[in-house]
């Protein structure tokens, strides 16, 4: 690994021909770099807790494909029975058996879920869900909490986090006002205010949609009985409750957030580990709800490439592999590495928090708190931009922005928390040099 990147050359010459054909070079805006005014790097390869550009600069990598890669990249079991898979097919079109196998194995993890359906991403995930609750509760409003992302679709893009909150884009042109019109956004772990929108659309609400643990502001995590709270007031007007948990679904607990917090919602979205790194979403829930499915019922939902099987043998692999010591490790080396920089930062003095809840984390400039989406747009984005590049010239690379998450893999190993936190304090260090801190 080299302390600081050799040449990007490769990297810089792609972006070039990408920008001709690919909007704005890149095939999801989050991967741009834009907001930390930098090229992004184009991966060549990956493996363990390690990616390396188109130059061969190596760098040990927390973002983890946006948190999918549980076990890091390419862990051979996987690799091994994606491959088997391949050779027998790479589409059906038709059901097949291994279906049958993952959605147990979710629901045998998942007890709010009694039947799943499977889509192509969380985005289809969340669109479906939506969808749902209202043919359920035959209302059409919904409420959704800021600096929450829930995908790209119309009915969720207000206020968002990730990549709508790190390019600062309130509400995108395309929406039509009348969709915008649906939803209400309101401030996340605030109660009284959940309660008294509640009270002004009494009969209105079909569904509250909520990351249990928020992952797309950073990591921010719901105060006592917020998520209490949710559950009871969403039963006593009739709401549906929502948990997105394409983020933390097998990444906080074998049962996610929801088990973690004890809390049982009627409708669950899933993505990313589920389908250890090969596109894939669900949703699932309730029988009476997921029954309301075409061809079960009257919803309409469908996808040439849903229950893909290449995909689902990767998500069963992948979860195979997981067990109580994947949480052991990654709890210890989270904390390893967490502690390590809350440590430097007691001796540097820079105000930096560090929001963590298992093998997610985030870092915000900022002496406050933080624990909504106000707050962490508070922060100093400035520093962070140069904390990240500071960080990305010692081989570390982190998520390009402070409204997202990083991930610990159970592949990383003592000795690469070790060095992220000797470039940790390099970079800070330096970040209080040319700051005067
Ligand atoms: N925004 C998601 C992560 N917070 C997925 C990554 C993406 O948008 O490309």
């Amino acid at each position: 690994m080299p302390s600081t990147l050799t040449s990007t050359k490769k990297s810089e010459a792609l972006y070039r021909e990408a920008c001709e054909i690919i909007p704005g070079g890149v095939n999801s805006p989050v991967r741009s770099f834009k907001s930390v005014g930098m090229e992004p790097l184009f991966i060549s390869k990956a493996s363990g807790p390690y990616i390396w550009d188109a130059d061969q600069n190596q760098y040990i990598d927390y973002v983890c494909s946006w948190g999918a890669l549980i076990h890091g990249h390419a862990p051979k079991e996987v690799i091994q029975n994606t491959q088997k898979a391949l050779e027998n097919g790479t589409s059906f079109g038709a059901p097949h058996e291994n279906e049958v196998i993952l959605a147990k194995m979710i629901i045998e993890k998942i007890p709010s879920i009694k039947k799943i359906r499977f889509v192509n991403s969380g985005t289809e995930a969340v669109m479906t869900a939506i969808r749902i609750t209202r043919a359920f509760t035959r209302r059409n409003k919904i409420i959704k909490f800021e600096g929450c992302y829930h995908g790209h679709s119309d009915s969720v893009l207000s206020m968002s986090g990730s990549g709508i909150a790190t390019f600062g884009i309130p509400s995108s042109p395309g929406v039509t006002k009348s969709t915008a019109s649906e939803t209400i956004t309101i401030p996340y772990n605030d109660i009284t205010t959940f309660e008294i929108t509640l009270n002004k659309f009494p009969r209105e609400i079909a569904a509250i949609i909520v990351e249990p643990v928020v992952g797309n502001s950073g990591v921010i995590l719901p105060e006592e009985k917020f998520l209490k709270s949710l559950r009871d007031l969403s039963t006593k007007f009739g709401c549906l409750l929502i948990f997105d948990e394409v983020i933390t679904g097998f990444r906080l607990s074998p049962g996610g957030a929801q088990s973690l917090f004890n809390i049982s919602p009627d409708i669950t979205t899933l993505g990313k580990i589920i389908g250890g790194g090969m596109p894939i979403g669900a949703v699932g829930g309730k029988k009476e709800i997921m029954d309301l499915l075409a061809p079960a019922g009257p919803v309409y939902q469908a996808g040439t490439l849903s229950g893909n099987p290449v995909s689902v043998v990767c998500g069963i692999t992948t979860l195979s592999l997981i067990n109580e010591k994947t949480y052991e490790k990654l709890e210890s080396l989270s904390a390893l590495l967490c502690n390590g920089m809350q440590k430097i930062n007691n001796n540097t003095g820079l105000n930096i928090q560090i929001n963590r809840i298992g093998s997610m984390f985030s870092l915000f400039f900022t002496n406050k708190k933080v624990f909504d989406f106000k707050s962490a747009q508070q922060s100093d984005r400035k520093r962070f931009v140069q904390f990240f590049k500071n960080m990305l010239n010692e081989g570390i690379y982190l998520a390009p922005s402070p409204f997202e998450a990083n991930f610990i893999s159970s592949a990383h190993k003592e000795e690469d928390i070790e060095k992220t936190l000797v470039a940790y304090k390099k970079s800070t260090e330096k970040l209080q040099i040319t700051n005067n801190l």
